[in-house]
């Protein structure tokens, strides 16, 4: 299957980042693509090719305007009063408190982030809206016939909701992509999600709607990020009643309990029957990674790709997470072989 890369990805970098009470090397580096990018090549998977530029539309038809407004001006209003630092938040609304703008820069940062996993750079914006065009042009590649696409999207989307970002997510490239679906005439259309943490951005876009099935994988939200939400009982609701499905696991889980979950996630996929599947491809499961409590091996992600792949659906796979750094690059492809075998 094609990849599609931007290196446009590099202009998020950060070599710190807050963890557990202190500045420790960052997690979410620019060589987790690269790596990425050259096992793809190594592993002789298919052609890496360049996103097409898209307009705001398709991310406007998924995040708020006033959230989508205010991150692509959020460096330069920070950069006038603060200079050039990281914009980090230093505080956040409390409850019940309005939505009355303004004028200060570090203010508005608290509404609209939720940790400070997701600092905003010089070039966070540009690099938001590579990875959103990367899985734009993956969806553009399998609405002209492509089986199966990768988009090597960073930074991760899965944690950006309708109005929030943060968990170093920016903008939804998996929601905004499942949507790209709908809006070319997709009826339904699933979203897999097996990165190790809950995708609750993507469950918050489309938690009232019954045309996007959103499924997720995760460490139980009680033990780990984002803690509050991501939970067995989170539906839907309103028309999207019954359009969510959140299967918990407890950290230390072994592949054998992630292939059940798996299993009954793939089984409400396959009884929804959509026309397309976005699957969040986080690899952040895996024994050795450096902030998730899962077990699985290497040897295990083949095998997670050919299940997704008993569906038969059209499938494009967009990068999340994954932090272990040595094995990061296999993994990713090992499922994507185990995919494309299953495939044939
Ligand atoms: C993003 B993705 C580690 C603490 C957790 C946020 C985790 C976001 C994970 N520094 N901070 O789902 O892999
Ligand atoms: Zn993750």
């Amino acid at each position: 299957m094609k990849t599609i890369f931007s290196d446009k990805h590099a202009l998020q970098s950060v070599e710190r980042e807050f963890y557990r009470g202190g500045w420790v090397e960052a997690f979410e580096i620019p060589r987790r693509a690269e790596l990425v990018l050259a096992a793809v090549t190594r592993a002789g998977l298919g052609p890496v090719t360049a996103p097409q530029p898209f307009d705001l539309g398709p991310v406007l038809a998924v995040h708020d305007a006033a959230f989508v407004r205010f991150l692509e001006g959020a460096w330069e209003s920070w950069v006038a009063e603060m200079g050039p630092v990281p914009a980090y938040p230093n505080l956040w609304p409390p409850r019940r408190s309005r939505t009355i703008p303004t004028v200060r820069p570090g203010a508005e940062l608290g509404r609209y982030v939720v940790d400070m996993s997701s600092p905003v750079l010089t070039g966070t914006w540009e690099a938001a809206r590579a990875g959103v065009d990367c899985a734009l042009t993956g969806v553009a590649l399998i609405e002209s016939g492509e089986p199966a696409a990768f988009a090597l999207s960073r930074p991760p989307g899965h944690h950006a909701g309708r109005d929030y970002f943060g968990g170093y997510c920016f903008l939804n490239n998996a929601a905004i992509a499942a949507q790209q679906f709908r809006s070319l005439g997709a009826e339904r259309v699933a979203v897999l999600d097996i990165d190790y943490h809950h995708g609750n951005g993507t469950q918050d876009i489309f938690y009232d709607r019954g045309d996007v099935l959103t499924v997720s994988v995760h460490a139980d939200p009680v033990q780990d990020y984002p803690y509050y939400i991501g939970f067995a009982d989170e539906t839907g609701e309103g028309e999207g009643a019954g359009a969510n499905l959140n299967l918990p696991l407890p950290w230390g889980a072994d592949f054998a309990s992630y292939r059940s979950a798996l299993a009954e996630g793939l089984a409400r996929i396959r009884a929804f029957a959509p026309d397309r599947l976005v699957v969040s491809l986080g690899v952040d499961t895996f024994m050795d990674d450096p902030i998730s409590q899962f077990r699985l091996e290497s040897g295990d992600y083949p095998r997670i790709g050919a299940m997704i792949a008993a569906l038969g659906l059209p499938t494009l796979f967009v990068m999340e997470g994954g932090y272990a750094i040595e094995a990061i690059g296999e993994n990713v492809v090992q499922l994507l072989k185990g995919y494309e075998a299953e495939r044939g």
